[in-house]
């Protein structure tokens, strides 16, 4: 694995860009920098085996790399489903070809991937059992998240789920501030200087909006969702589920 030295070297006001240089080095980045991130992929798997029914089609909206369409295609135990795997980043796309073929022997899986360079708000959602949207909603514009949730949720089969990964703010500033300062240490221990920490922090900045845990369950809500739990919370960072 490559090792994230990214942010060694002074950005200057250049903000955070899923390019080619982060693309190389992406696994080392998520494991280093979301807590709780590899909890959240071997949840998804086991709920693909729960949730996604034969003839469906399951969504990693945000695929990166394909961690998650991974360990979609391990979980899967019906015939006939397809993946989805989109992304916005030619670098990430294209890199997550070869390491979905790689990670899983791809083709010879039961579960067939479609690979889709694009918007996931330009992605129509159809006969779905299982959507995924690990650490992406954060990435997009504010304005379109309740559009997105809504046709996410309208795409969804009764009985199919959601899994919303996120980096979120507490709204109380004092745990904010703690919770914070918690996550940086934890970067920190993970062998990123403090001044690294701080040039990917200005670098994110506007980039990466994180939201309320409350703004994400009303949204869940508000979009038709009938149930929604946080299954996981390591520091500022959360997952949720949520059921049609
Ligand atoms: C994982 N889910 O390993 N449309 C499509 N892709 C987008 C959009 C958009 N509007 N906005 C951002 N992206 C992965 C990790 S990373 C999380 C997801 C992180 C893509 C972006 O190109 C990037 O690949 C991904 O969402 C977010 O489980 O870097 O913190």
């Amino acid at each position: 694995m490559s090792e994230d030295t990214i942010y060694k070297a002074d950005p200057g006001s250049e903000p955070f860009r899923f390019d080619d240089k982060v693309a190389r080095v992406f696994p080392d980045m998520l494991r280093r920098s979301i807590p709780g991130y590899a909890a959240s992929i071997e949840a998804i798997g086991s709920l693909a085996a729960r949730y996604v029914r034969a003839g469906t089609n399951c969504y990693d909206l945000g695929c990166s790399l394909g961690a998650a369409t991974v360990a979609m295609l391990q979980g899967i135990d019906e015939p006939g489903c397809r993946i989805v795997a989109v992304d916005a980043a030619p670098a990430m796309i294209e890199r997550c070809k070869k390491v979905v073929a790689e990670d899983t022997g791809l083709p010879g899986f039961m579960t067939d991937v479609d690979f889709v360079l694009g918007d996931i708000r330009d992605v129509e959602f159809v006969n779905a059992s299982m959507i995924v949207l690990n650490y992406t909603l954060q990435f997009v514009d504010l304005d379109d998240r309740d559009a997105l949730l809504r046709r996410i949720c309208e795409g969804i089969n009764a009985g199919g789920i959601l899994v919303l990964s996120e980096k979120v703010v507490d709204e109380d500033p004092h745990m904010e501030e703690l919770l914070v300062d918690l996550h940086h240490e934890h970067k920190r221990r993970n062998n990123y200087s403090a001044l690294e920490v701080s040039r990917k922090r200005a670098a994110l900045e506007n980039v990466l909006v994180p939201e309320a845990v409350s703004t994400h369950r009303a949204r869940l809500q508000a979009a038709g969702f009938s149930h929604s739990a946080v299954w996981l919370r390591y520091f500022n960072f959360v997952s949720i589920i949520a059921l049609r």
